[in-house]
This record gives structure tokens, C-alpha cells and sequence, in this order.
């Protein structure tokens, strides 16, 4: 008997070192020291051995059952390196390497919808403006009729930049400042769209950035009403969607927009989007901005492009998009 386990022990660990795969190596673990294995069969018939015979057969299957373990384990550790090998081989990247022709490279998801954004705003009579992402807290709060003590100041969480006085330079928390740039800058009629990167000191999570990209519009005209508003959005929608979606508007609060809305855009199986705020230009921000609220009024929209792109391609979290993985980026 013991011969016989020594023949299947020295079998045994040919068959394993010959695995050709971390599969086939599974398998013949199974076969050859599991519980159906012939091995384990001879733990059956020691019963009828005396007991110097069952003490030695008994260590023969033990020690064979060390050695297979062994082997197995030597094995399996050769192919994992081998497989871990022929994984980075095919995933390698030559960052190096030049593409030729049309297949070299491509603008980013974010920057691809920027964009298309401008291009369909700019065909409904828009022009695009930008402005500092370093903003001074009179463009990113105060001028936009946030109260130096009031508490939608902490609507947004900053990050303050160490120049100037406190809390008086800040990464722009939004697009809206841009508007009262452009107020500042131009006289109505002003039919403009600012696209651009903001920031906010908050915790990142698959919903949320801490540094992600809006869209800001400002129309501002004689006699602009809330209905130019609700038109333009609608418009947009379409525009930018298709025909099948439609959008409505929600009773909101924002400090600079009076009445304020948050607007929704319903997909063609009806379920709705939350994509931003907007409303009336607040009478303050106009005579902040230089602009005469007797004369003139206006409407303004902002909202996230990042979530717009999210929900478009199917990206179920927005960090994705801020990572340097071609095999995602390639996608789009
Ligand atoms: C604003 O920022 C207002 N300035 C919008 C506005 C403009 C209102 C003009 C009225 C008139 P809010 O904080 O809700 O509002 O942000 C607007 C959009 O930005 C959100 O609907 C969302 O799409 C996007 N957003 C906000 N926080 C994040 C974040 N952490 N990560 C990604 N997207 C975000």
C-alpha cells in the first residue's frame, strides 16, 4: 500500500507541475488530493490494518499530501506570475508612440460637450464669454446679492485663495460672476453663454467634484420676461437633446435670481433630469453690474455639465471623467 502511494504521489506531482493553466492546476487539485481522490481512498481501507501498518501507511498519506500541497502552491504561484505577465503585456501602452492621421487622439468628454453647448447657443443668437476662475468675493458673492453675513453664502463651500484680505480672493464657486463681468463690461442687449471650470471645497463622491464645469447664460433686453425665459429653455432642450425632450421649471432660491427656478428636462420615456437654476435677474445684481433695472431686465440659467455628459453616456460616476484611463477616455 505504501508503494502504491508513493507511485500516485510521484504521478500526482508530474501531473501538477505540467498544469498548463491556473484552471487545469484547480482541477487537478480536485482530482488528485480532494476528497474523490484515490488518495483519500486509502484513508478508507486503514481500518483494516493493524496498527504499526496504519501508523506507517498513515504518514505515507500525510506526507504525500504535504508534498502535492506544496507542489500545487509552487505551481500556482508560476502561472499567476505568468498570467499577471501576459496581462501587462497586452494593457502595455507606449506613451510614445504617435498615431497617425485621424485616430490621434481626441478632445475630452467635457470639452466635447463645451462645445456643442456654445454651438447650439451661439445658433440661437448667443455669444460665448469666460472669465477668471480666481475671483475676488465681490464678483463670486457680493455683487451677485449674497449679504456678507447671509447664509447662502454657505450655498457653496470655497476655497480660499491666501491673497488679499481674508476670504477676499476665492476659486469661483460658479459661472454666475461671469455675469456680472459681462454687465460690468457691456451695455444690453446682452444674449451671452459662459462656459467654464469651478470649484468647491466639497467631498467628491460618484454625484459630486470638487472641480466640474457649468454653463452660465444672461440674457438681458427691454422687456425680457419670464416667458423668454421658459421659451429659451425649452428651445435648448430640444436643441441639444432632440425633440422628444421637453423641460419645466421648479420654484427655487437663489440669492441673484428673483423669481428663481430650477429647471428639469424630461427624457422621452418621461422620466425628468434635474440640469439647473436660473430666473430672473435680481434688481440689485443689474445695478451692480451698472445695468438701470427700470430700463432694462434680464434672465439667467446655469447649470452642470459634468452630470449633463454623466447622464448622456451612461457614466455612472462623474469621477471617471476626471481620470487618465485611455481605455475609458477612448470610449467617446
Ligand atoms: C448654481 O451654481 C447657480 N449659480 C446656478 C444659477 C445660475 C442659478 C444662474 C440661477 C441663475 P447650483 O449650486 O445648484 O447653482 O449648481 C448648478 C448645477 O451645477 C447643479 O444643478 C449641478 O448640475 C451642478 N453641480 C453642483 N455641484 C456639483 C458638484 N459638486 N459636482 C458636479 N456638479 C455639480
Amino acid at each position: 500500500m505504501i508503494d502504491d502511494i508513493r507511485r500516485i504521489q510521484a504521478e500526482a506531482a508530474n501531473q501538477i507541475a505540467g498544469a498548463a493553466s491556473l484552471d487545469e492546476l484547480a482541477t487537478l487539485e480536485r482530482d488528485l488530493v480532494g476528497k474523490g481522490s484515490e488518495l483519500t481512498g486509502f484513508k478508507k481501507q486503514m481500518g483494516s490494518l493493524d496498527h504499526e501498518a496504519r501508523r506507517e501507511v498513515g504518514a505515507a498519506l500525510n506526507r504525500a499530501r504535504e508534498v502535492l500541497a506544496a507542489a500545487v502552491a509552487e505551481r500556482r504561484e508560476v502561472l499567476e506570475g505568468q498570467a499577471a505577465a501576459e496581462r501587462a503585456t497586452a494593457e502595455r501602452l507606449d506613451l510614445t508612440e504617435v498615431r497617425a492621421g485621424r485616430d490621434a487622439g481626441h478632445l475630452h468628454l467635457v470639452t466635447q460637450a463645451i462645445e456643442e453647448l456654445e454651438d447650439v447657443f451661439v445658433g440661437l443668437g448667443f455669444t460665448v464669454s469666460e472669465g477668471p476662475e480666481v475671483e475676488d468675493d465681490w464678483h463670486n458673492f457680493t455683487a451677485l446679492n449674497f449679504g456678507t453675513y447671509h447664509p447662502a453664502r454657505d450655498m457653496q463651500d470655497t476655497f480660499f485663495v491666501a491673497l488679499g484680505e481674508p476670504k477676499e480672493v476665492v476659486m469661483r464657486t460658479h459661472t454666475s460672476p461671469v455675469q456680472v463681468r459681462t454687465m460690468e463690461e457691456r451695455q444690453p442687449p446682452i444674449y451671452s453663454v459662459m462656459p467654464g471650470r469651478v470649484y468647491r471645497n466639497e467631498a467628491t463622491d460618484a454625484t459630486h467634484l470638487a472641480v466640474f464645469h457649468q454653463i452660465e447664460g444672461l440674457v438681458i433686453d427691454r422687456g425680457i420676461t419670464f416667458g423668454h425665459l421658459a421659451g429659451t429653455i425649452d428651445r435648448f432642450t430640444k436643441a441639444y437633446f432632440g425633440e422628444g425632450f421637453s423641460s419645466r421649471l421648479r420654484p427655487s432660491y437663489f440669492p441673484f435670481t428673483e423669481p428663481s427656478a430650477e429647471f428639469d428636462i424630461q427624457r422621452p420615456d418621461g422620466t425628468w433630469l434635474e440640469l439647473g437654476g436660473c430666473g430672473m435677474v435680481h434688481p440689485n445684481v443689474l445695478r451692480n453690474g451698472g445695468i438701470d433695472p427700470e430700463e432694462f431686465s434680464g434672465f439667467a440659467f446655469g447649470f452642470g455639465i459634468d452630470r449633463l455628459v454623466a447622464t448622456r453616456h451612461g457614466v455612472t460616476d462623474l469621477r471617471e471623467l476626471t481620470g487618465t484611463d485611455v481605455r475609458f477616455l477612448e470610449q467617446f
